[in-house]
């Protein structure tokens, strides 16, 4: 089943003519409005007016997150504020967040977009969809639920956390879909475990998980231990949220979501297209957002288009799953984190040393980071009580700034491990 089956099934033809009007009509649009892109076009001499063909796009600057940390909050914003209905943002890479807006056709856009990924996972508008995301800032809770409403589903608002009541209203209100993150879905089909949950009792069919990276073998154990199947859903804030791309029920790679996004897969070093095929970094330019429009973002997010046709019809490209990422954001618990964010808590805080180590781990299929940091040797030494107040303090200060609890380890001076090159400060055991 199509929830719009005339661009989903589109001729490349047909959709290549779509794309470049679109294209044409966002050049204007950030040209005219955006003073980033207008000086940016000026430096490089190109006339937003004189494009006419999709191959052009190798000519246009990227944009990058800097570029959104350097225009915070508003600066990129194609539309005046009074046009926004909606803000949402996401972390940044030195701890300041980026902002996106969204126009009301961008919000109808986006709940149509969460519809197609949503009905191409197989679910209906007779299905009950849990959407287990934090509702927030971040866009997978509000994303997920627009577009499950705009399907017609019965969409539960639970937002995450509270597992064991998850559970209960999983049973209690029968629920079919699961929406959150996979590593939460795994932590959920383990308290039921635990609680002698017969998962047969459940009405559970679908779970639609993204927002971080995972792998076919835990997609096989969610599957499993759930008795449902499991869909991977792909997007991020700086695009729009989820919606970018999804997978069908053939459960082999995500349809990108063409007629409103011109992806590209560039090799990170020399930014050339990669052969078809090849993995290489997702390059993203929107072709509908009024907003909040970007020219060819670089997610940092390691793919490769899958070119060959997919049986289920659509003839949108597929892209793998994501498979890593070009610099060191890590996703704990499906939060956005930047080390850099931690260094600069770290350095903020008195008795602590600028060396530091983040351990992340899997823990009963649950991120855990740890952060171990070297401390002056008169706290070392110093009575328990005074090391537990600077390790909660330390704990308090990366909560409320990262939203995750990390656990904190102090060590002695000189004991990490010292680096003269590119040190690496992050030892991350997750195999996804
Ligand atoms: O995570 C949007 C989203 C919400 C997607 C819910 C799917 C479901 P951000 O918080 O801006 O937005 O984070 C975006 O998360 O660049 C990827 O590195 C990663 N990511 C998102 N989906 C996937 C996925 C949302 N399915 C960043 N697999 C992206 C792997 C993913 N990584």
């Amino acid at each position: 089943m199509y929830w719009e089956e005339s661009k989903e099934c589109i001729s490349r033809e047909d959709l290549e003519q779509l794309q470049l009007e679109r294209l044409q009509s966002t050049l204007y649009r950030v040209a005219t409005h955006v003073p980033f892109y207008r000086s940016k076009f000026k430096e490089m001499q190109i006339d937003p007016d004189g494009f006419r063909s999709l191959e052009e796009l190798r000519n246009l600057p990227f944009t990058t997150k800097d570029d959104l940390r350097d225009n915070y909050p508003y600066g990129l914003f194609a539309v005046p504020l009074r046009e926004i209905v909606r803000v949402h943002s996401s972390s940044g890479t030195t701890g300041m967040a980026t902002v996106v807006g969204y126009t009301k056709n961008d919000i109808k856009n986006w709940a149509d977009l969460v519809a197609r990924v949503l009905t191409a996972a197989g679910l209906t508008k007779d299905d009950v969809i849990q959407i287990a995301f934090g509702y927030g800032l971040f866009t997978g809770g509000f994303g997920l639920h627009y577009g499950a409403e705009r399907m017609g589903a019965s969409v539960i608002p639970i937002s995450s956390g509270n597992t064991k009541r998850q559970i209960q209203i999983m049973q209690d209100f029968k629920t079919t879909a699961l929406v959150c993150t996979p590593s939460y879905a795994l932590m959920m089909a383990d308290t039921m475990l635990d609680l002698g949950i017969d998962i047969s009792s459940l009405s559970l069919k679908f779970g639609l998980f993204g927002a971080e990276p995972w792998s076919e073998e835990m997609r096989a154990e969610i599957q499993e231990k759930l008795g449902i199947r499991a869909t991977d859903n792909y997007g991020l804030s700086e695009v729009m949220g989820p919606g970018v791309a999804g997978e069908c029920e053939e459960c082999n790679g995500l349809h990108i979501n063409e007629d409103h996004f011109l992806v590209e897969v560039v090799d990170p070093d020399t930014f050339e297209p990669v052969p078809p095929g090849e993995i290489g970094e997702l390059v993203i330019t929107t072709l509908t957002k009024e907003a909040f429009p970007v020219i060819r973002y670089r997610t940092r997010d390691l793919t490769r288009i899958l070119p060959e046709p997919c049986p289920c019809g659509r003839t949108l490209q597929r892209m793998s799953r994501v498979l890593g990422r070009t610099d060191d954001m890590l996703i704990i618990k499906g939060v956005n984190v930047f080390p850099t964010q931690i260094e600069s808590i770290l350095f903020d805080i008195e008795g602590t040393e600028p060396h530091y180590r983040i351990i992340v781990e899997r823990e009963d299929h649950q991120d855990k980071a740890t952060v171990m940091v070297e401390v002056v040797e008169s706290i070392f030494f110093d009575e328990m009580r005074k090391q537990r107040e600077l390790i909660d303090h330390i704990k308090r200060r990366l909560a409320s700034e990262l939203g995750i609890s990390v656990d904190v380890k102090l060590v002695e001076e000189k004991t990490l491990e010292r680096f003269e090159g590119k040190g690496k400060r992050v030892i991350d055991k997750r195999e996804f």
